[in-house]
């Protein structure tokens, strides 16, 4: 694959030196940040009530900045990134994917929000996904590709919507959301992963709030009597396959490489309603799943519903045959599976341990060789303050975020298990200052049997003096660091709007050829729009036509640049319109819009798409529609009229 050249670091230098004037030079030395005072009060606050080891290692002396090197693999004009990055886009509700190394944001997937942009939220192609009265926005965390046999396969990638409760499915053929469901019986979806073998196959997904059930208003201040549940998407059909009702409440999610066992964190055992309540126990637990006693249980009968679901809910709490709850440290995070398929981690977050546990050892407790569960933990490195996350350079090394010291942390598994079976080793590699506040990390192919330990990128929550000031809003900062040598390197800060808290990182060659570069005609995406264009007796790609059927008016016109295949149509006010617009150009890139002026109405239509709206005309008198793209040196004049009589 592309390799670094000298050049390409020569070529950036020089940039940065023509750019950087001594105005830049004095504000960075003004400004310098003092990392260590940042946050201090707050995050002390945070973690009130956890040991007082942590906070005396909090107040320690700040340590020196790490050096920020220029870009090593610069990606100049015209030259094509190795990675794709898939982002969430947070509290935006939508994905977005970014080129590494370049850190570039290369386009954005609207989701689970309403975007003007390509009119998502407003076509009728895109509400037949949202689904009715959907929720203006979403709150996304997990974007995850789908995988065969432990390696991505570059068909879906799935994300979860925390605040309505939604999973949706993206193709990476066109990137485009096919698929948002509600998940029943749950309020706050968080982790989401998914099954890697033998393929996707499940989506697992985390309802991470216990709510009682059903939700009615039964029992509203009996948190005794709430629970939550762990469920399982079909990836193929986006139908639920079961839910499992659990103990405590559920917060990340990651699978094993055979296909066997899935697992998730509960930072709140204790059923608690507050955050002092939650964090009184000193040990919370991971919930290990085995997939296939559930599937056994939901083929014989063995499950429950709730109230109208008629999704299967097994019973899967302390005692139940088809989980097994280990005891880990203090309000787990993060759970991560390793790419060599042996380990899988859970993060301390209020503990600076991470929990290493075996899948061959979880095996083991299962077929009822083991006495204990916490027999299946092999290590629990001392790791610093904060573990949230960890993800692996397929070397045997591990890198984890922490949150409250701002750093990444490398180590090694093997010593790590080492140390903890007694011998005297150092299973620390190093640590890394990052700015400020890691979530998540992820590194290059990561979540894969093909981790391939080149790129890492943390993304930290705050960015503080990284930018210039935009307001009291500050931009996240996520952060590319080079893994490819024993030291990690950081390279470069991107800022992102707010909050992405996870990406998931693939080489070029999984989606490269996979992703299309104009539409195919007969995509299932506009399928019900072509129907009901035949049903009219309409040919998408050729007619101009106004069809009346009583109070409803459709209208179906071309578009090739720079002109809409009609010059006007009239309508009575209070008209039920239906535009359907068919760009029938075919020459990549040349994107057409339909915006009505005055009525709130703008979608794009891509080379060999449909894109329909449905709208009242209640406003009578002259509407011009217009291209919002820029398709032509007539783009301006590619302009028709609405007339709607009164
Ligand atoms: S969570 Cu945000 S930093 Cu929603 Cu995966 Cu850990
Ligand atoms: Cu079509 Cu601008």
């Amino acid at each position: 694959m592309t390799e670094r050249t000298n050049d390409q670091n020569t070529c950036d230098q020089e940039l940065m030196e023509k750019s950087a004037g001594p105005s830049a030079d004095a504000v960075t030395v003004a400004e310098k940040p003092s990392r260590r005072k940042f946050l201090g009060a707050s995050a002390l606050a945070g973690i009130a009530g956890a040991s007082t080891a942590l906070v005396g290692e909090l107040a320690a002396p700040p340590r020196a900045e790490a050096a920020t090197s220029m870009p090593e693999d610069y990606v100049a004009p015209g030259k094509l990134d190795e990675y794709y990055g898939i982002w969430s886009g947070g509290q935006s509700g939508q994905v977005r994917i970014l080129g590494i190394p370049s850190m570039r944001e290369l386009i954005r997937i609207p989701v689970f929000n309403v975007d003007f942009g390509i009119g998502w939220g407003i076509t009728n192609e895109s509400k037949r996904v949202l689904g009715k009265d959907f929720p203006l926005g979403g709150d996304t965390h997990h974007p995850h590709f789908s995988q065969t046999d432990g390696h991505y396969d570059g068909r879906y990638i799935f994300i979860n919507d925390k605040a309505n409760s939604r999973v949706a499915r993206i193709r990476c053929d066109v990137m485009r959301t096919d698929k948002i469901i509600t998940i029943p019986n749950t309020q706050a979806i968080h982790g989401l992963r998914v099954q890697r073998v033998p393929r996707t196959g499940y989506v697992f997904c985390c309802n991470e709030f216990r709510v009682p059930h059903p939700n009615d208003g039964r029992d509203l201040n009996d948190p005794k009597k709430y629970f939550t549940l762990y469920t399982a998407i079909d990836g193929d059909t986006m139908n639920i396959a079961w839910q499992v009702h659990v103990d405590g409440n559920l917060d990340n999610t990651d699978a094993d490489y055979e296909g066997k066992y899935s697992a998730a964190t509960c930072y709140n055992s204790e059923g608690a309603i507050n955050a002092a309540g939650m964090m009184r126990n000193e040990r919370d637990w991971v919930v290990v799943f085995n997939i296939k006693r559930i599937e056994q249980a939901v083929k014989r009968g063995h499950y429950k519903t709730i109230g109208d679901s008629k999704v299967p809910v097994v019973d899967g709490r302390h005692g139940s045959d088809l989980t097994l709850y280990v005891p880990v440290p203090k309000s787990p995070h993060g759970i991560n599976a390793s790419p060599d398929g042996k380990y899988v981690t859970a993060n301390g977050k209020l503990s600076p341990t991470v929990t290493v546990m075996s899948w061959a050892k979880i095996d083991d407790w299962f077929a009822g060789k083991l006495k204990k569960p916490r027999d299946v933990v092999v290590a629990e490195p001392q790791l610093g303050i904060g573990p949230l996350h960890t993800t692996y350079d397929g070397r045997g090394n591990a890198y984890t975020t922490l949150f409250i010291d701002s750093q990444i942390v490398k180590w090694n598994i093997d010593d790590a298990i080492k140390h903890y079976q007694g011998q005297k080793v150092n299973y620390i590699r190093q640590k890394l200052d990052v700015a400020y506040q890691p979530g998540h990390n992820n590194s290059s192919m990561g979540e894969s049997r093909d981790a391939d330990g080149k790129w890492l990128v943390s993304l930290n929550k705050f960015s503080k003096d990284r930018f210039l000031p935009v307001g009291p809003l500050h931009p996240d900062n996520d952060q590319l660091i080079d893994i490819s040598g024993e030291k990690m390197k950081l390279v470069a800060d991107a800022s992102v709007w707010c909050e992405p808290h996870d990406c998931t990182i693939v080489h070029r060659r999984v989606l490269f050829n996979k992703v299309k570069r104009i539409w195919k005609r007969g995509d299932p995406f506009f399928a019900e729009t072509a129907a009901m264009a035949k049903k009219d007796g309409v040919t998408l790609e050729k007619d101009n036509k106004v069809i009346r059927d009583g109070n409803k008016v459709r209208v179906y016109m071309t578009s090739t640049a720079p002109t809409f295949g009609l010059e006007e149509f009239t309508v009575k006010k209070d008209n039920e319109v239906t535009v359907t617009v068919t760009n029938i150009d075919t020459i990549e890139d040349l994107s057409h819009g339909f915006c009505m002026a005055n009525y709130g109405i703008n979608f794009e239509i891509s080379p060999q798409e449909t894109a329909s709206v449905t709208f009242v005309a209640d406003k009578p008198g002259v509407h011009w529609f217009y291209c919002t793209f820029f398709c032509h040196a007539l783009h301006l004049e590619m302009r028709s009229r609405m007339l709607v009589e009164a």
